[in-house]
């Protein structure tokens, strides 16, 4: 059987099959699109046409699915030969952008663990590894010229566990930071498989640990930034950075090294869920809207990812931030991640600007799979693995348009509040991953008409067994482990 995962364009099987030799011809037909492959398999061997390098990688990825679950382990185990079925397969993606968010500032996911995601990203062809590397609870990117970000930035007294009640605490510190040559080990393992990595800093919210940092980057005029520590436990925080020149200036230190390390277009700079009381408050961010002449404290976040949206263009990159940058006005060549519904990703779309699809209310990974009451992460709504499988990134006002090209791609994002180790992302970022990925890579029907029994049919016969080869501690469609 040919168990495909995410299913390909189109499949033709063209009789019989046979032993599989390891003979596998590949060449590039620019005449494809670069991500385009065809794969056939015959007696004569595999031969995989790519449009560029990165289709004949995804090609590869299809065969090694076809060879069974022994090809995805680390080393052969000797239940040679495999049979493979002769068919010709026509694949390409529907979207350029198929991400996969990892928060690694709640809790630090060693560097080991990230490149083995890298791999299992591949595995499902998605291709870009969007590495939320700042928030309030730990700052995990070295910088050289700001060395107390991850000095002091890095780490936490202890943590609050979960989401909701009852409250617990680990009372053991917790932290980490990758050095600037982990980062680029992992952006060029993640280049070999053609997967780009984005990095975020964000701001002007979400940055406590800066400040625990540099107390200077925080509105010392309404509040002792002295007295701030990185913060240990979870929600939308009212400290923020100052919105004026000096913080300006040093987060231009900061992605100027950012922009050493990762070479890729995009840059994020998040934007989200900046609470504006301490703005409100502030004589200094007041003296800066009247001196900008702008309207509220919006504008003046708007202000700052304008800023950033320029400084990055005059280096030839592009500027990704969270949907509340449509706030206050929308800098020019500024990208939007939507992930509050689909509502600021319409708006962004019809603007003209590029948009990835993420919302919370369907592919937020953080969330649990199922309404039992033995999910070992009980936080947010349910999404199930045919939730996910029903997810459409381009939502019915924009189908059918020109907006809808505007949607370059969806993205499955999973924060790590409540997810400690390696062990519970896998649980909770699979099987739903696998599902994301098909909606993300496949041409698949309206969600309404999606065949999910014939999606959960190649899961069982094939997935969770290549899943299991892959060492990922999955949740189990029986239902929860623990
Ligand atoms: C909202 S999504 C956040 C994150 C949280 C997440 C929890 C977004 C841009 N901000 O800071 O971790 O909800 O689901």
């Amino acid at each position: 059987m040919v168990n495909l995962i995410p299913a390909p364009r189109r499949l033709e099987r063209t009789g019989g099959s046979g032993p599989f030799g390891g003979d596998v011809r590949t060449r590039v037909d620019p005449s494809l699109a670069p991500e385009a492959y065809t794969l056939t398999v015959s007696a004569g061997g595999a031969e995989i046409v790519g449009g560029g390098e990165a289709g004949v990688f995804w090609g590869r990825q299809t065969l090694r699915q076809l060879l069974g679950p022994d090809a995805f382990r680390r080393v052969p185990i000797g239940r040679e030969p495999v049979t493979v079925p002769y068919l010709t397969i026509e694949d390409a993606p529907r979207f350029a952008w198929r991400g996969f968010m990892l928060d690694v500032a709640r809790h630090f996911l060693p560097k080991d663990d990230v490149l083995r995601y890298v791999d299992l990203l591949a595995v499902h062809k998605l291709n870009v590894l969007h590495l939320h590397l700042t928030d309030d609870q730990g700052w995990r990117v070295e910088i050289e010229r700001h060395p107390r970000l991850t000095e002091v930035g890095a780490w936490r007294r202890r943590t609050r566990r979960g989401w909701g009640e009852p409250v617990t605490w680990d009372e053991r510190p917790h932290g980490g930071f990758y050095s600037k040559d982990d980062l680029r080990e992992i952006v060029a393992y993640a280049a070999e498989r053609h997967i780009t990595v984005v990095p975020e800093i964000d701001l002007p919210g979400h940055s406590q640990a800066a400040i625990a940092a540099y107390p200077e980057l925080g509105n010392a005029d309404v509040i002792d930034t002295a007295a701030l520590e990185v913060k240990t436990d979870w929600g939308i925080n009212p400290h923020v950075l100052a919105p004026t020149e000096r913080v300006l200036r040093f987060y231009e230190d900061v992605l100027t090294e950012v922009l050493e390390i990762f070479p890729g277009t995009f840059v994020h700079i998040g934007g989200d869920e900046c609470l504006k009381d301490e703005w409100r408050a502030s004589l200094a961010a007041q003296a800066r809207i009247r001196e900008l002449g702008l309207a509220d404290e919006d504008e003046l976040q708007s202000s700052m990812i304008r800023h950033f949206d320029r400084w990055l263009a005059d280096r030839g990159r592009r500027l990704i931030g969270w949907d509340e940058i449509l706030e206050g006005g929308l800098a020019q060549g500024a990208a939007v991640m939507c992930w509050r519904w689909y509502t600021g990703g319409v708006a962004a779309a019809k603007a003209g600007h590029d948009v990835v699809m993420c919302p919370q209310q369907e592919v937020y990974l953080d969330h649990v799979q199922s309404g039992g009451p033995d999910e070992p992460v009980p936080f947010g709504w349910v999404h199930t693995l045919e939730d996910v499988y029903r997810f459409e990134p381009v939502p019915p006002s924009l189908a059918g348009t020109p907006h809808a090209a505007r949607v370059i791609g969806a993205q499955a994002n999973l924060w790590t509040e409540a997810v400690e180790d390696r062990r519970r992302v896998d649980y909770q970022a699979f099987p739903r991953l696998a599902a994301f990925a098909e909606v993300a890579w496949s041409e698949l029907p309206h969600p309404d008409e999606r065949d999910f029994s014939d999606f959960e049919q190649r899961m069982n016969a094939a997935h969770y067994a290549r899943l299991d080869a892959l060492g990922v501690a999955y949740r189990p469609p029986t239902g929860p482990h623990p």
